[in-house]
C-alpha cells in the first residue's frame, strides 16, 4: 500500500513512489498535528522520541561531499564521535543547502528519494525497535517502517551517533 490518499500533497506522492522503487512497503499516514520536530512526531504518533527518525543533512568538512545521518529522535549527532566513522569531520548543512540536496524542505525530510544522491548512516539506536517513524514529505505526513528494512533499503552503514 504505498498509494497516498489524493490530499496529501506532492511531497507525501513522491515518498510513496520512492518507497515503492526502493521495495519497501510503506503507507503515509497524513497527520491533523505538526510532525515537524521529533518530539511533535512523537506526540501525534503515540510513540516515544526515539521511535521517531530524524533525517539530518551533514557536509564533510574536507570533501563537501554531503551525508544523510538517520538519527534516533532522542538523540543527538556527535560530530566528534560521527567523524570517525564517516572518515571526516561533518558540518550541519544549512536549511537552502539542505532543500537543494534533498529537493525537501526542513520538517518533512525524508529518508530517501532525494534529489541527489547521498552517503547514508543510520543510528544503531534505531535497530533496537521493531517499527520507527520517518517523515514523509511534509511536515505533516509520516510513515512506519522496520528500521532494518530501512537501513538495507538504503544501503545505510550502522554506527553510533553519540
Ligand atoms: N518530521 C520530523 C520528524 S521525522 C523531522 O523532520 N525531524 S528532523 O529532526 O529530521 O528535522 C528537524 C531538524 O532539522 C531539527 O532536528 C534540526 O536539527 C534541523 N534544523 C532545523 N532548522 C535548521 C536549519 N536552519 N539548518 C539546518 N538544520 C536545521
Amino acid at each position: 500500500m504505498n498509494e497516498p490518499a489524493p490530499d496529501f500533497g506532492r511531497g507525501a506522492a513522491r515518498v510513496a513512489a520512492a518507497a515503492r522503487d526502493l521495495g519497501l512497503e510503506i503507507t503515509v499516514v497524513a497527520m491533523p498535528a505538526s510532525t515537524r520536530t521529533a518530539e511533535e512526531a512523537a506526540a501525534a504518533c503515540g510513540c516515544s522520541v526515539g521511535e521517531i527518525v530524524k533525517s539530518l543533512v551533514f557536509r564533510g568538512r574536507t570533501s563537501g561531499r554531503p551525508y544523510l545521518l538517520l538519527v534516533a529522535g532522542s538523540n543527538r549527532v556527535d560530530e566528534k564521535a560521527v567523524a570517525g566513522s564517516i572518515g571526516e569531520a561533518p558540518t550541519r548543512a544549512a536549511a537552502d543547502d539542505v532543500r537543494a540536496i534533498t529537493g525537501y524542505a526542513i520538517g518533512g525530510i525524508p529518508p530517501f528519494g532525494h534529489a541527489t544522491a547521498l552517503t547514508v548512516f543510520i543510528d544503531e539506536d534505531l535497530l533496537g525497535h521493531g517499527r520507527v517513524w520517518a517523515a514523509a514529505g511534509t511536515p505533516f505526513a509520516v510513515f512506519a517502517v522496520d528500521p532494518r528494512a530501512l537501513a538495507t533499503a538504503v544501503g545505510a552503514t550502522v554506527i553510533r551517533m553519540g
